[in-house]
């Protein structure tokens, strides 16, 4: 059953054919869906430009840490004219230095280059796009359970997420005047050249694997599969929400 046929989506956050962006950008085309790609910079272009050639979508440059070029991907959906059903915001960063040690070793600037990419950048996209979002579409952001648990490596991405996940609630309740849902999705750990940049990545995907309940790993196409449901109608009430899509790990007390 295509849920998404007659909608538009923007999906950002492709890095390579790994990225959580890229499953989800698949699956909402398996369920017809019309894509506009956002690619960060040079590096990013070439798979983000093969994708959207191979689905027939467009592919745009935009760095959120620059509002020049949050501005410019506004000029571009509205010089072409585009309304959008669904905003995927599937993006992070913060430098390998500050994701491994002691969480009080965060430097000032490195604190504040990853709230800003990895938390600010949802709200800037929120305020430039709200002119291109038809009522009723559906904003959805990645986030990680080191938002509200203090998980080994993570350190300032767990502060970016939960800074994220506020956002989300004020955001919901921002765009919810005309009828547009924003809600997070919690996945559990996929190995992505983001993931990888957090130390000791490998023990927590084994951790997760012994311990959740339905004891594996989710994969990138579980959790697009939860996007191609928050962007579809099924989901129409749905606001303000992070859905976990984890295998249940994150419901385990004492395991
Ligand atoms: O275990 C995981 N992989 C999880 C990821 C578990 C739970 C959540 N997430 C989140 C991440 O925190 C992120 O928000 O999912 C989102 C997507 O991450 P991913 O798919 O795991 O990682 P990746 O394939 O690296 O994509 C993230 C991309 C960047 O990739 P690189 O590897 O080049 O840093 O975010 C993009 C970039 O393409 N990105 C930017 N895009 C636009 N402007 C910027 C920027 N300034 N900075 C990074």
């Amino acid at each position: 059953m295509a849920l998404l046929s007659g909608k538009t989506a923007l999906v950002s956050g492709i890095a390579n054919r790994w990225s959580i962006a890229y499953a989800i950008a698949r699956a909402f085309r398996a369920h017809g869906a019309e894509l506009v790609l956002t690619y960060e910079g040079e590096r990013t272009r070439p798979e983000v430009e093969k994708m959207s050639d191979e689905c027939g979508g467009a592919a745009a440059i935009c760095d959120v840490g620059k509002d020049e070029s949050i501005a410019a991907l506004r000029g571009f959906l509205e010089g072409k004219g585009t309304q959008l059903d669904a905003v995927v915001h599937s993006i992070a960063f913060a430098r390998k230095e500050e994701l491994s040690g002691k969480y009080y070793g965060t430097s000032r600037d490195g604190f504040a280059l990853a709230l800003d990419v990895s938390a600010y950048s949802l709200v800037a996209l929120c305020r430039e796009l709200a002119g291109s979002l038809r009522p009723n579409a559906s904003v959805m952001a990645m986030t990680y359970l080191g938002s509200t648990r203090a998980v080994p490596n993570y350190n300032v991405m767990g502060v970016a997420k939960a800074a994220l996940e506020a956002s989300i609630r004020y955001l919901a309740v921002d765009l919810g005047e005309s009828g547009v849902r924003v809600n997070a999705i919690s996945a559990g750990p996929i190995k992505t050249a983001s993931a990888r940049a957090v130390g000791g990545f490998t023990s927590i995907l084994g951790e997760v694997a012994a311990k959740s309940p339905l004891r594996r790993n989710a994969t990138a196409d579980d959790v697009a599969n939860a996007a191609v449901f928050l962007a579809s109608d099924l989901s129409s009430a749905i606001t303000g929400h992070v859905l976990f899509v984890d295998s249940g790990y994150n419901i385990v007390g004492i395991p």
